[in-house]
């Protein structure tokens, strides 16, 4: 880890394929800031991306990186910080990747709460595969797929990580540059899993949840009296059908990480009591 490490330094020579004006380049660009302003630098970054234009992230970052199998991309995050408690892992990918195939993954690696940081462009549409409709599309959002719309309430995902027993949860809006590398800052900063569902609007197939529709709606937590450890109040915001919060919505400050609590950031060659001196030795003889 350096503290001289620049933005820049997270961005890779691979020029991003995606449509002029799409929400993950101000996604990607506050993912870069976050990362450089806690310290980390591509050395010790690995970046787990989902399938998706979302998913495309990793190629796009110069880190270690994993474009992985759809909807799989937070077991082999928790897998890569497991094998090396040393690495900053942020794990990256779409609202279809996190909320429709990897749904299940989404709520068993929020209750494992592993130390990394979990970021969704969530523009509620499958963008790559050209805008059918994805868990956070609204109900009445016409696409090739559902030409009356889904008919069916969105997933939240806010309330399924709160459900979940989620350490951090919190939500941002790609074009919010700083507040954005703010929100996704505090996720990597936090002792556990850190969540952020980020609003990325697909300027190509979602005409419904533009930049003008969230510049219109989204309400920042910090200009309300809103106090993030506070669970009766989260839940509250969190279950507002009629609000687009920004900030972070929960933060448990007694968060204990998986590492943490089964013992696995403790030193290996420490003698544990009725282990023989010699067994130690060759326990040692590994590290
Ligand atoms: C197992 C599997 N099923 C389906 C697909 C096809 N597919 C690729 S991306 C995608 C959805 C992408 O939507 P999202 O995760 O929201 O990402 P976005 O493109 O919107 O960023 C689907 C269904 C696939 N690649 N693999
Ligand atoms: S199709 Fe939508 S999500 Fe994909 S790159 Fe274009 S604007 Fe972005
Ligand atoms: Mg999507």
């Amino acid at each position: 880890m350096s503290s001289d490490v620049r933005f820049t330094d997270f961005k890779s020579d691979k020029q991003p394929t995606w449509c002029p004006g799409c929400g993950d380049f101000g996604t990607m660009n506050g993912m870069m800031k976050a990362l450089a302003q806690t310290g980390n630098d591509p050395d010790n970054t690995f970046v787990v991306a989902g399938i998706g234009c979302s998913g495309k992230i990793g190629t796009y970052m110069h880190s270690y990186a994993l474009h992985g199998v759809h909807g799989r991309a937070l077991p082999v995050g928790t897998g890569v910080k497991l094998a090396n408690p040393d690495l900053e892992v942020m794990v990256a990918g779409g609202d279809g990747d996190g909320y429709s195939i990897g749904a299940g993954h989404f709520v068993h690696a929020v209750r494992r709460n592993v130390d990394m940081s979990y970021v969704v462009m969530d523009n509620r549409i499958y963008g790559l595969t050209k805008g059918q409709a994805s868990p956070t599309s609204r109900e009445d959002f016409e696409t090739s797929t559902t030409p009356e719309g889904p008919q069916q309430p969105p997933v939240n995902p806010l309330a399924l990580a709160l459900a979940a027993g989620g350490t951090f949860i919190a939500q941002s809006f790609s074009t919010d540059a700083q507040r954005h590398a703010e929100i996704v800052r505090k996720a990597i900063e936090h002792d556990g899993f850190g969540f952020v569902n980020v609003f990325s609007p697909c300027v190509t197939f979602n005409d419904v949840d533009t930049y003008d529709y969230f510049r219109d709606h989204i309400v920042d937590v910090d200009d309300t009296d809103h106090d993030p450890t506070d669970e009766t109040a989260a839940k509250e915001k969190i279950l507002a059908a009629d609000k687009e919060y920004q900030g972070v919505l929960y933060q448990d400050d007694a968060s204990v990480s998986y590492a943490e609590r089964h013992g696995l950031d403790s030193d290996m060659t420490e003698i544990p009591d009725g282990a023989p001196e010699d067994a130690m030795d060759l326990v040692r003889e590994f590290y």
